[in-house]
């Protein structure tokens, strides 16, 4: 596995390069180029200095997350065919900078959704991301994004591009007529134009699940089971059509199995990358993030480093979000505290799978 740490870029981020190069075992970044919206081109000479930069700290770069996909693809609208070029041409420039992911998702409208950012934890006084249903149910989705950027500590937030919410009840109206499987032709179309390239450049797409893992707002949602999953890896059989595995936004739902499909996909080759962490479930559709340690969630973390351990053992993983701990300022669910006391739990028990492993040998 190669363990790496999400970063926003220079002077959009409150942890230097550097300290995330001294978190032990952390071999490169999964980055991301938030100055494009959804539907351009990210140049290759952008990309190259990008890649550079991050190089020079003795970091590596080969996942990108968040290169978005334009609404009007989801849509399908006739005008889907301009961006899609567009997203080839940002893999092909991608691939040439030597990344080897490309994490994205297929949400409508909206990417993840909290209904607050900065919950208090009682037990110990740190903060962390919380959703709560019933809460959703008293807002309507302007509300909510007022809500999100008031509280976000003036950090932008991926999935929150302005453009993309500028341009909210229009975008919501046309949904209207977008049911689950249309939604799903719309996907299978945008893969089978961008596969081909993918298998060409060695590019893995790695779709991140809905977070939560139900629908909401009434818009369709087709990522967050092991069903649904393996109907998209079915749309084009390639293994660059492959997963993000996110324990945190499948395992929002109690239903869903996080263990049993890391290892179901792992042992089809499809996922690319995985996103680590835990949840607290507090009720019906309702939870609120937590440390990594098995003990203060419901995920069982350690069957989970080992499901990857036994299917998908080279993959990329990087410790998804952390609690606001020791005071520090940061982007909401990105401090640097947590998710390198994440990233030091998880080394162990991989450690501790690879020695009782040679043990038994
Ligand atoms: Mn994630």
């Amino acid at each position: 596995m190669k363990m790496t740490f999400r970063w926003y870029g220079e002077g959009n981020d409150s942890v230097p390069l550097k300290y995330i190069r001294q978190i032990p075992n952390c071999s490169g970044i999964m980055g991301v180029l938030d100055q494009y919206a959804a539907g351009e081109v990210w140049p290759l000479e952008v990309i190259q200095d990008y890649v550079k930069h991050v190089n020079s700290f003795g970091l590596e770069v080969e996942v990108i997350e968040s290169v978005n996909v334009h609404e009007d693809i989801k849509l399908g609208l006739p005008t889907r065919d301009k961006y899609i070029e567009n997203y080839i041409q940002t893999i092909k420039n991608l691939a040439q900078c030597g990344i080897k992911v490309i994490v994205y998702n297929f949400m409508p409208v909206f990417d993840w959704l909290r209904t607050d950012l900065n919950r208090e934890i009682e037990e110990d006084g740190s903060t962390s991301l919380y959703y709560d249903q019933k809460e959703l149910e008293g807002m309507t989705p302007q509300m909510l994004v007022q809500k999100t950027a008031e509280t976000s500590g003036g950090f932008t937030l991926p999935g929150w591009e302005p453009e993309r919410l500028a341009e909210l009840d229009r975008v919501l109206k046309l949904y209207e007529s977008v049911d689950e499987e249309k939604l799903l032709e719309n996907y299978k179309y945008f893969l089978e134009a961008i596969i081909p390239t993918c298998e060409e450049v060695g590019v893995r797409m790695a779709v991140h699940p809905d977070d939560p893992a139900w629908p909401v707002f009434g818009i369709p949602r087709i990522a967050h089971s092991k069903e649904q999953f393996d109907r998209i890896v079915k749309l084009v059989d390639s293994p660059a059509n492959a997963l993000c595995l996110c324990t945190g936004s499948l395992g929002s739902s109690p239903d869903n199995d996080i263990p049993a499909a890391i290892r179901h996909f792992g042992e089809m080759d499809r996922i690319a990358c995985t996103h680590v962490r835990n949840v607290k479930y507090l009720g019906e559709k309702r939870f609120r993030e937590a440390s990594h340690l098995s003990a203060d969630g419901d995920l069982d973390m350690f069957e989970i480093m080992r499901a990857i351990y036994e299917t998908c053992p080279d993959v990329y993983i990087r410790p998804d979000h952390g609690r606001m701990i020791w005071d520090e300022q940061a982007r909401a669910g990105y401090g640097l505290y947590d998710r390198a006391l994440g990233i030091a739990y998880l080394n162990g028990i991989w450690e501790a799978l690879e020695k009782t492993d040679k043990k038994n040998k």
